[in-house]
């Protein structure tokens, strides 16, 4: 078995269709350039990433779940969810001490009001908004530096 890091990086409803999905918004890069540039990004750190998209609620709080002890941190694009959800900050919680950052792809803020608040949020190390799918580098890139200390 490896001994190098995992990372949990998890998408959420609607985020399978990346790349044909108001391309406007989202850019036309596909969720599985994403997951090759979240790979990319931790591999510069000797990590590895175990990688998820669901459109169910449950299978993502059942992957949350399961991180605990497996995964050193989780990347969480919540889609739709993180307007909606509680159950997602909840399993968050609940696996704490796994730091987490949240990622959207677009700038929520420049978009309707009920995009505004993300209850993941709450229980996210960081956020990053509006960066596109370098988001997701970004994210890997902060986990690793909040790793790094801790052995
Ligand atoms: C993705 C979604 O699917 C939306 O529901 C969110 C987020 C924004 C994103 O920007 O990645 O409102």
């Amino acid at each position: 078995m490896s001994d190098r890091r995992s990372l949990l990086v998890l998408n959420g409803p609607n985020l399978n269709l990346l790349g044909t999905r108001k391309p406007e918004t989202y850019g036309r890069t596909t969720l599985a350039d994403v997951e090759a540039l979240a790979r990319e990004a931790a591999a510069a750190h000797e990590m590895d990433v175990a990688f998820l998209q669901s459109n169910h609620e449950g299978e993502l709080l059942d992957a949350i779940h399961a991180a605990r002890g497996v995964h050193a941190g989780i990347v969480i694009n919540p889609g739709a969810y993180s307007h909606t959800s509680i159950a997602l900050p909840d399993a968050l919680e609940a696996v704490q001490p796994l730091p987490v950052v949240e990622v959207h792809i677009s700038n929520v803020h420049r978009r309707e009001a009920f995009r505004h608040h993300s209850y993941v949020s709450a229980q996210a190390d960081a956020v990053i908004i509006g960066a596109g799918v370098h988001g997701y580098a970004l994210a890997v890139e902060h986990l690793a530096h909040l790793l790094a200390d801790v052995s």
